[in-house]
């Protein structure tokens, strides 16, 4: 066959609720037109101890650019961060990048909403018509492990319409049939773990989010060990 079947008419039930999430749909569906390397979900699972340690590295970054070292960046600190890396998005693409990605709402971008971000800008910056389509962000370990999240959510997506539903995931699972019965149950469990908002589908940055928790990457602060007056860990006669 071999051919795109024009479909997507009838297929209207749950629009994007935002102009950046369209696009992030969008840039998803280009690549994914490029297939993926991934081969079953077992390889996915695979890959988490070295996305794990690869995204670790990217604190030191993540430090960098917090100026002020309060733990969060925040709208201007960004603005420089961008600016450094040479990441040509426009003000209002920032913007939206981090309101998307400041799941707290407090204005300021905890570590594992940078690590979403800047996968996202990744994801955006993969743009034929963009000015910066295909240069690289000055961040080779990190681009590595990003094209590997994106590789996995093209793997995903079956219909390559830039969103994972439950049968998609429960698909993968399945092709990997290594005789279990209970992974059905753990795509479930899975599936609900990445669908926030519970409309039924993932998208990519839900995926992310879900993600960095797997590996456990949480917004937690309290290994930060900068300051020197922990109080748990140790402990001087
Ligand atoms: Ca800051
Ligand atoms: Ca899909
Ligand atoms: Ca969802």
């Amino acid at each position: 066959m071999g051919g795109v079947l024009q479909k997507g008419e009838s297929s209207k039930a749950c629009l994007p609720e935002t102009k950046l999430e369209a696009k992030i749909i969008e840039a998803m569906q280009r690549r994914e037109s490029e297939g993926s390397s991934m081969k079953s979900f077992n390889s996915i699972i695979l890959k988490f101890p070295r996305i794990d340690e690869n995204l670790r590295k990217c604190k030191a970054t993540f430090q960098e650019f917090d100026t002020d070292g309060n733990g969060a960046i925040d709208p201007q600190e960004l603005k420089h961060c961008f600016d450094k890396l040479e990441i040509g998005f426009s003000d209002e693409e920032i913007n939206d990048l981090f309101k998307a990605c400041d799941i707290n709402d407090h204005m300021g971008m905890k570590f594992n909403e940078f690590i979403v971000l800047l996968c996202l800008v990744y994801l955006l910056k993969d743009d034929p018509a963009a000015e910066h389509a295909k240069s690289r962000m000055g961040l080779p370990n990190l681009e590595a492990t990003f094209e590997t999240l994106v590789d996995a959510f093209v793997f995903l997506d079956k219909n390559k319409d830039g969103l994972v539903s439950k049968n998609e995931m429960v698909q993968a699972i399945n092709e990997t049939t290594t005789g279990e019965r209970s992974s059905g149950r753990i795509a479930m469990k899975r599936f609900e773990e990445m669908d926030w908002d519970k409309n039924g589908m993932v998208n990519f940055k839900e995926f992310l989010f879900a993600f960095t928790r797997w590996v456990g990457i949480e917004d937690n602060d309290e290994d930060e060990d900068d300051d020197g007056d922990d109080d748990d860990s140790e402990e001087e006669g």
